[in-house]
């Protein structure tokens, strides 16, 4: 590829014999832009496969016999893709008081690689319904928050591991626990600070490796709804926008600007906000936003009992899926 662009660069200039120093330099810009890595094709059929999985354990709520199931279904699928798994089991109390047993679930790529990227995505499901209108009490099937993140992520690692390519660098997929045990907006207990994201904080104060220092990461949020818009969030624009700026135009540029637009959206604490303020490490969050109904934020489905497979798209799957693997490919 780099010899590729020397010769079309050479060539350029060649031609254009009145070219000014200005001229040459948006030349070898052009080329380089066009120098692109062909990443190996995401199987949507796969990814939505992973998804099914996961929403077939149960509402895969923390402290339950469904979450430890799919914990140790995510750490063996994840090795058997030849990924080095690790697992960082802990305690944190939630809001209302419980102690929860909870995993963040990290698997490296390519371990000798000196040049990382994270992607990360929440494995848990929240354990209520509390936008619903009836059943408030009863836990999420949670197909699109936490499992469609995931979902792209294990089909992530199984291209990688399959392909004959690989790509660059390295790659560490974090599967962060106790995302969305946060505290419910009407709640009987006195409204506390940082209720959401669990894992992710405890994670960015204890890293599964000292000086652990990915060049950035890229969290997947609700990831996998019909008709998904992504924009451009507050929080990742604040603290990563040249990843943000990198990743949307790998988006548009295969092909995929119905979904990666370039809106912005307000900032949300996601794990990616514990991820940029603590651990110190710069990582954007592509989720869902409502474009028809912003004061929602999230799609209709958003904690209440309509997130299922229901709602799933292999489209919007491999729109993330094959952007975030383009990206991977090309750094
Ligand atoms: C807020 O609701 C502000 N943050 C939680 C983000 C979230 C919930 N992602 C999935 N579920
Ligand atoms: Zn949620």
């Amino acid at each position: 590829m780099k010899s590729l662009a020397l010769l079309l660069l050479t060539a350029l200039s060649l031609n254009s014999c009145d070219s000014t120093e200005k001229a040459e330099t948006s030349n070898r810009v052009a080329v380089e832009e066009e120098a692109i890595v062909q990443a190996p094709e995401f199987n949507a059929d796969s990814a939505y496969h992973f998804v099914e999985r996961q929403v077939a354990f149960g509402p895969r709520v923390p402290n339950t016999a469904e979450h430890y199931k799919t914990g140790e279904w995510l750490i063996e699928t994840l090795r058997s893709y030849g990924a080095e798994v690790q697992v960082q089991s802990f305690q944190a109390r939630a809001f209302d008081g419980k102690m929860l047993n909870l995993r963040n679930i990290i698997a490296t790529i390519n371990p000798g690689a000196a040049k990382r990227v994270m992607l990360a995505a929440h494995w848990d499901t929240r354990p209520f319904a509390d936008k619903d209108d009836e059943n408030q009490n009863k836990p999420i099937d949670g197909a699109n928050d936490g499992g469609s993140g995931v979902g792209v992520l294990l089909e992530i690692a199984r291209t990688i591991q399959a392909a004959e390519h690989k790509p660059g660098i390295g790659v560490d997929i974090i599967l962060f626990d106790g995302e969305d045990y946060g505290q419910p907006d009407e709640s009987d207990f006195p409204f506390q600070d940082d209720t959401w994201c669990l894992g992710s904080q405890y994670w960015s104060k204890n890293k599964h490796v000292a000086n652990y220092k990915p060049q950035y990461g890229i969290l997947l949020d609700m990831v996998g709804a019909e008709n998904a818009k992504f924009a451009r969030e507050g929080t990742s624009m604040q603290y990563a926008k040249n990843i943000v700026d990198k990743v949307w135009r790998a988006g548009n540029r295969i092909g995929y600007s119905d979904y990666f637009v370039y809106t912005n959206a307000p900032g949300i604490t996601d794990d990616h906000y514990y991820v940029n303020t603590v651990a110190g490490i710069r990582m954007i969050d592509i989720i869902e936003y409502n474009m028809a109904n912003p004061d929602d934020y999230f799609g209709p489905y958003h904690h209440r009992h309509t997130d299922t497979m229901d709602i799933i798209s292999k489209n919007t799957l491999k729109a993330v899926g094959q952007t975030v693997l383009h990206v991977l490919y090309n750094e």
